[in-house]
């Protein structure tokens, strides 16, 4: 898992610091100034493109150690790899910061009773295995949970969440293929108030997001169900295409948050990180496998461990 992003991050560190180096000469102490980065930052940004990162997300990396260098006192003799090291992770860290989501699903369930939590997303992106996993999450936590498809057009798709949930144990609302996914997710929404669920989960279709008739359909379930968040489910394979999937669903029916799913298949990293800066939603949860238990919360720490740590 981003094994490409590790190396790149550690070669950049080492164009920087010798940049840094050559600026500094025979001098024994000298300040960093900004130029002594940004003079490079062609040649940085290109380094981290061609690891999957978005352009304006790699500039805003090279200018955020730029800035923190700006002033920095080193001597000859300091550990200037540390010190740049340091600098670029506090970068990142500021872009991975604001997919943070601030919430916590096991309170707003106790709270709510049942929680409402729609699922959005195009197809193939692992929605419904995410729906898996999030009641795994839910019923690890003692709450009584109620998974319903408002798919009820595709063959294979109420199977699919049923196979999912009878394996976890977790009651599966059933409908009639062809119904209304309205009518279904309003069925679900009422039998999970009189029987006291804690937490209802509702896929939806997923086709295009560019797909007015799936937009509408979303919408429908949204104004029956009134959802507690909307959640949209982007693969964190496909980059730039996320992005483009957050700006439509947002558009078309709103989002709440996000769930970043397949990070484990990730082998640069770069997109997600891109994905992270650029959606302006915050993170819920990242899938890290195609196991139930493959599910973490969104931690920035976790990500940067991923990148700088030793292993
Ligand atoms: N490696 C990996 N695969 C995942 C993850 N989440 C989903 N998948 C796989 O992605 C594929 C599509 O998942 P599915 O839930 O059917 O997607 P949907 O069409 O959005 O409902 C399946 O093979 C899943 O096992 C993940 O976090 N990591
Ligand atoms: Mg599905």
């Amino acid at each position: 898992m981003f094994k490409a992003l590790k190396n790149v991050f550690g070669s950049i560190r080492s164009a920087i610091s010798k940049g840094i180096s050559e600026a500094l000469g025979a001098i024994a102490s000298r300040e960093i100034r900004y130029d002594d980065i940004a003079k490079r930052s062609d040649e940085l940004v290109v380094r981290l493109v061609e690891a999957d990162i978005a352009y304006e997300v790699a500039e805003e990396i090279v200018i955020g150690v730029a800035k923190r260098l700006d002033g920095v006192r080193i001597s000859r003799f300091e550990d200037l790899d540390a010190v740049v090291e340091d600098k670029l992770r506090e970068a990142i860290k500021e872009i991975l910061l604001r997919g943070v989501w601030k919430g916590d699903l096991v309170k707003l369930a106790a709270e709510r009773k049942p929680l409402k939590l729609v699922f959005m997303g195009v197809n193939g992106v692992g929605k419904t295995t995410t729906i898996a996993k999030v009641a795994r999450f839910f019923t690890k936590h003692g709450l009584k949970v109620l998974v319903v498809a408002g798919d009820t057009f595709r063959a294979g798709a109420q199977e699919q969440l049923a196979i999912h949930c009878s394996r976890l144990g977790v009651p599966f609302f059933r409908a009639k293929y062809g119904s209304d996914p309205g009518a279904v997710v309003y069925d679900a929404v009422r039998h999970a108030e009189k029987q006291g669920y804690d937490v209802v989960l509702i896929d939806t279709a997923g086709r295009q997001h560019t797909d007015r008739d799936l937009m509408e359909e979303i919408k429908k379930i949204v104004r029956v169900s009134k959802p507690d968040l909307k959640i949209l489910v982007l693969d964190s394979l496909t980059g730039n295409d996320a992005v483009n999937q957050a700006r439509e669903f947002d558009k078309y029916v709103g989002v709440d948050a996000a769930i970043l799913t397949k990070l484990d298949a990730n082998a640069t990293g770069g997109s997600a990180i891109s994905i992270i800066a650029s959606i302006g939603k915050p993170i819920i949860f990242v899938g890290v496998g195609q196991g139930y238990d493959d599910l973490e919360q969104y931690d920035p720490e976790k990500i940067l461990e991923r990148i700088f740590g030793r292993e």
